[in-house]
Order: C-alpha cells, then structure tokens, then sequence
C-alpha cells in the first residue's frame, strides 16, 4: 500500500517521537494511509514501558514503541514530531545529519487535511479566541473542527472535515519549531510578550517561529494581525493580503471599535456589528480576542446577524475568568489558567470594583512587584495559598492579606472578607480565583485547581462556611 495524502509524504517508514496526543493522533493516521510507523517514547524505556504499551494499543495504533534514542531512526525515511519535545533532542538532531525531513504533527495534519485551515497563535488568547472562532463558523452552517494546541491533534479531525469545511486551529511555537509546507488559508497573530524563552533562547527567536505560519501564504490567503501590539507589527512577514484588528482606533480593513462599537471593515465598506459591552466575555483581553476572531471570518462572508448573535452569547471557555456562581451577593470567578502575572493582570483590570483575589500557587521565579500598584487599587483583600504565598505577601506590601492551608479554606475565608471587611477594609461584590502562580504544588494542574475552586464554591452555597 502507498501512503496517499493529499500532499505527498517524504516517505512511508516514519519515526513517530512521542507517544502522548500528537504522537499517537499522527501515528494513527499515518497507519490509516498504510505507513510502516514505529513510535518512540522515553517511557518506553522506564518503568511504564509496559502500561504505554498497552495504552498505545488501546488507542488504535499498531505501531511498536521504542526509547527515544538515536537508534529508534534505524530504517526510518522522514520523522513527525510531537510539540512538548524541544527539537534539540539527540533524535531531531541525527535525523537532520541523515537528511531525513522532520515533520510537525501539526505539519502532517495540515498535508491529510481535505479542508482550509484558520490557524490561530500568539501568547496569550489562543484558546479563547480560537474557540470562539470555531463557534463564529459554525453558527454561519460550516462544518468546522476546533484542534491544535487547544487541546485535540489536528491530526485526529484532519481528513474528517471535508473541503468544504473548515479546521480552526490553535497552533503553539513548540509546533512551529518543525513546519515548512505548512499554508493556512487565514493566520492570526494575537500578541507577542515573553514566555517560553527557556526553549526559545530569546524573544527574536520566539517571533522568528511565529512568523513561519505566514511564511508559506499566498495572496489569496489572509494574514490578520494585531494594530495594537508593536511587537507583533513589527514581526509581518509573508505575502498573504492583510487584515487588522484593533480595540484603539480605525483599521482599513479587518474589526475595530469605534466610540464603543464593534465594527468591521471588509471590501471597503463598513459595518457597526453590536456594543462592545455587549459581550458576554469579560474584559479589554477579551474584547482583543474578540475582534481577532471576527478578522479571522471576515473572509468567510458571514452574516453581521450571525456574528452579533454568536458573540452575544459567547461565555468563554472553562478556567478563565469563568462566572461559577452567586452566594449571598458575592460572585465567583474562576480563573485558574492565570498561571502567570500577565494574566493576573488582565484579569484584575477586567473589574471595575475591588476584588477579594485567591492567588499563589507554584512559584516559578516571576517578579510580582510591577503589578504592586494595580493590586493595591482593586484587591479589597488577598487570601494567599501555595507555595508562592509568602513571595506574594512581599511583593505586594500595603494589601491586607490572609495565608490559608488549602483551598476549601480559601473559598471561606474570600466570602467572608467580602461580606463582613474587617474594619478599615473594603468589601467586595466579587471572590477571584486568579492564581499568578502554577499549580502543582498542591493540583494534578490548573483544570483541577479550578474545578475544585468550582466545587468548594458549590459547596459555601448548599452548606455555608465550613467553621
Ligand atoms: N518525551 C520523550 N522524550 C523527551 C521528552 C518527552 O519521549 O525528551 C515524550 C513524553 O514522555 C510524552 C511525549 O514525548 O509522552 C510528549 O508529548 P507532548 O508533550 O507533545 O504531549 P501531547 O499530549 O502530545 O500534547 C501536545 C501539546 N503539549 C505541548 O505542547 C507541551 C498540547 O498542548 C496540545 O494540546 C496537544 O499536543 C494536542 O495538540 C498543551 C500545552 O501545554 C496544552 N501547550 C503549550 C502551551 O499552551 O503553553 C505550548
Ligand atoms: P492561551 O491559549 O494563549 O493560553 P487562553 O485563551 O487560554 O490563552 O487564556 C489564557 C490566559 O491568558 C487567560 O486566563 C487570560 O488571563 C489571558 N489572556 C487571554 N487573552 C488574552 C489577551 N488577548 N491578551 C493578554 N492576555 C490574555
């Protein structure tokens, strides 16, 4: 059997390295083509061999599982590449000394898929503004899957969308590090600030593999970039026809607001959509992400009713700045994905009153102190946990604060500084959950940081303060 997709592969005896999500989506997709895959995996070699194993079998691939050694290259014409390995990994490298090609997962979804890709990056707002995206084609009747980074390989949806359908997709740097063919029908760049510099080396080099997602457009592409941040301007590069966004002022063609409204400005004309207030996702981050999805469907010719309706009802996505609940007044606000000060920062300033704020969390060596000033305006009072606490309590003197063992604690303690200040302090219409920190000090990860936030929460509502 030969290996016939829609582009051609470098070969049929691949290297799959990895065998998480991406390896094992691209692993089963390469065996549905009649690829002889072997697939690769440091857990192959420890303890866990066995049960990978087994769990590689069960997840549909045929494929034998080797160590992550060099030698796993044995016979092999080209590799696919699972993101969360830095590509300076000894097996990246042979191959390359070999000639052999390597290839993102990302990249093998993009050459089986039948339909146009909407690929979405930056560093922050991915996730929000590429689910949003999808909900924004699927309400005009397309037939669209939602995939990348977000969460589900491009590689498991890509030739179960048809042409005539759409793939929205979330797309990392770490994806980046191994594409060439890749050429998405519309890019999207949403912002560009530092992060993942341990892998990357420096911000040039980050915005360098950013900027391959365009490298490969045509004319008859879209590229959409954010007006609004510099790095990003800064960084366009490929030929694909330009669109903008921007919360600050007018663009010549793409979705900006004008004096509160929502407008979009297409094939030289102008459309007011809706009332940014209107949204039903909080904030000056999400409105950004907002008008990123409406330029990224401007090419799809969707009906203004459609978008405002869609936008209209749109709640966000779980963990970020996701209402839970209103006890006695007070609401809750999950947003445990804030792992870092940039998004602590974008969450405080989404509310215009003060806010009793949970954070701490796994202290991964950020300076808290330049964001002393904006908590000291909009935390009524801090209720700390983790690791981080005391760091916390540091950087941000003049803020009365509480340092609680765990978060059920935590929970009780926010509602009722909320509810009953002590003297002298403000109370609060709000409790955030809105970390700064990581996790897993004291969480599997951020999802079950927040889904015990959600359930401590239900329980002060069914059972009041614990004591
Ligand atoms: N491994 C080795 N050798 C090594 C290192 C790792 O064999 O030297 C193995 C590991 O044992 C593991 C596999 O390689 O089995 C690595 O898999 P992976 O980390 O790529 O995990 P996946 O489950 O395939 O998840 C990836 C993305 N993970 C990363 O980029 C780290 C997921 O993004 C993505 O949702 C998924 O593909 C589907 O596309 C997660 C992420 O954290 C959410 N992304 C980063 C972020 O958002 O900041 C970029
Ligand atoms: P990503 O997928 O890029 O991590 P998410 O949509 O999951 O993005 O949002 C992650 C966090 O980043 C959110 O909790 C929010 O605080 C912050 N955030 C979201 N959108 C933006 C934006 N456009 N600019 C800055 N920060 C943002």
């Amino acid at each position: 059997m030969t290996v016939d997709l829609r582009h051609p592969l470098p070969g049929r005896r691949p290297l799959v390295v990895g065998a998480a999500r991406s390896g094992l989506a691209a692993a089963r997709l390469l065996e549905r083509h009649g690829a002889e895959v072997r697939i690769a995996d440091r857990r192959f070699a420890g303890a866990e061999g066995g049960a990978l194993a087994e769990t590689v079998r069960r997840e549909g691939v045929g494929a034998a599982g080797v160590a992550d050694t060099v030698a796993a290259l044995e016979g092999r014409d080209f590799v696919v590449w699972s993101p969360g390995i830095a590509d300076t990994h000894a097996i990246a490298a042979a191959a390359r000394r070999r000639g052999l090609p390597v290839i993102s997962e990302l990249e093998l979804g993009y050459l089986a898929a039948h339909a146009p890709l909407l690929a979405i990056t930056g560093t922050n707002g991915k996730s929000t503004t590429t689910d949003l995206t999808g909900a924004l084609a699927l309400a005009a009747g397309r037939e669209v899957a939602v995939c990348g980074n977000i969460g589900r390989p491009i590689c498991d949806v890509a030739e179960s969308v048809s042409a005539a359908g759409l793939l929205v997709v979330e797309v990392s740097s770490f994806q980046l590090e191994t594409v060439d063919r890749l050429r998405p029908f519309v890019a999207t760049w949403l912002n560009l600030t530092p992060d993942h510099l341990e892998r990357h080396g420096d911000l040039a080099a980050y915005a360098a593999l950013k900027q391959r997602l365009f490298a490969r457009q045509e004319e008859t592409d879209w590229a959409v970039w954010n007006a609004d941040d510099r790095e990003v301007m800064a960084h366009r590069a490929g030929r694909a026809s330009a669109l903008t966004f921007s919360r600050a002022g007018a663009v010549a063609e793409g979705a900006y607001v004008d004096r509160g409204t929502i407008t979009l400005a297409w094939r030289g004309g102008t459309e007011a959509l809706m009332p940014a207030r209107e949204l039903r996702i909080r904030g000056a981050h999400n409105l950004a992400n907002a008008l990123a999805a409406l330029a990224t469907v401007l090419p799809l010719e969707i009906a203004p009713a459609t978008l405002r309706e869609t936008l209209r009802g749109y709640a966000g996505l779980e963990h970020r700045l996701e209402p839970v609940a209103t006890v006695d007044g007070v609401a809750f606000v999950n947003d445990s994905k804030a792992t870092n000060t940039a998004s602590l920062e974008v969450a405080l300033a989404s509310f215009e009153r003060p806010v009793v704020l949970i954070a701490g969390g796994r202290d991964k060596g950020q300076d808290f102190t330049p964001l002393a000033d904006l908590v000291r305006r909009t935390v009524a009072h801090l209720v700390l946990i983790g690791e981080g606490a005391p760091r916390l309590a540091a950087a941000w003197p003049g803020v009365p604060f509480t340092v609680v063992p765990g978060l059920d604690v935590a929970v009780d303690a926010a509602f009722l500084h909320a509810t009953r200040p002590w003297p002298g302090q403000r109370g609060a219409d709000t409790v955030l959950l809105s970390p700064a920190c990581a996790s897993f000090d004291m969480f599997a990860d951020y999802e079950d940081r927040g889904r015990r936030f959600k359930a401590e929460v239900a329980r002060l509502q069914t059972q009041g303060v614990a004591s």
